[in-house]
């Protein structure tokens, strides 16, 4: 017993930075649809574990998606669970903010030029944000629990190392393809092979205004 004892207390003087660790690696290729794609290339996928520990080097804010000349800017913005984003309002005429995410909506009502209003992200995942006055205009705040995401090269690839090792759910994702998930396994030492598919999405910018009906012009 006393053997066992002192196993456990080496054990937990090792810090957490310095346990072994795994990593994955891969591609991500897509299927674009084969008229008026909307995707440039890999470099825009993102890889994320939805489900690893959170080891610290998350993204901190302060965190804010500017209207300006009736686009959202940046398009897709990545925080930690928990986050205040900013809407401020840079365009001369009104917006809307507003998302019909199951877990997730908000509608930040109509405000001017100048002034911005904020919501909170409190649940993880892939949250669409749009405006009510204006189709064109789409976002996506992606909510993750853990510092391991990254986004391929030009030709696909992509490595997400330093990961503890365990049983995980992989996600690859981009705006207007639905996410992809597998099942990965991360073992101490060794790097685990991935391989994403992504389809686009034929109208994937279509969507409804917050009552849920279709804006009177697109
Ligand atoms: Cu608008």
């Amino acid at each position: 017993m006393i053997r066992r004892g002192v196993a456990l207390g080496l054990l937990a003087a090792v810090p957490a930075s310095a346990r072994p660790t795994g990593e994955i690696a891969g591609s991500a290729t897509l299927a674009r649809v084969s008229v008026g794609s909307r995707i440039d290339g890999p470099e825009e996928v993102l890889v994320f574990i939805e489900d690893a520990p959170d080891t610290g080097g998350m993204p901190e804010g302060p965190f804010a998606i500017v209207q300006s000349k009736k686009a959202f800017h940046p398009s897709v913005l990545l925080v930690p669970r928990g986050a205040v984003v900013d809407f401020p309002n840079h365009d001369d005429l009104h917006h809307n903010v507003f998302s019909l995410a199951p877990g997730g909506a908000f509608d930040l009502g109509l405000y001017g030029a100048g002034e911005f209003r904020s919501a909170t992200f409190d649940r993880a995942g892939i949250f669409p944000v749009y405006c009510n006055i204006h189709p064109q205009m789409v976002a996506h705040v992606v909510v993750l629990t853990n510092p391991f995401y990254t986004r391929p090269a030009a030709d696909g690839r992509f490595r997400i190392r330093g990961i503890p090792p365990g049983r995980y759910q992989a996600v690859a994702w981009l705006p207007f393809a639905e996410p992809v998930r597998q099942a990965v396994e991360v073992q101490a030492g060794r790097s685990t092979d991935l391989h994403f598919t992504l389809r686009e999405r034929a109208g994937a910018g279509r969507h409804l205004d917050k009552s849920g009906l279709p804006y009177a012009r697109y």
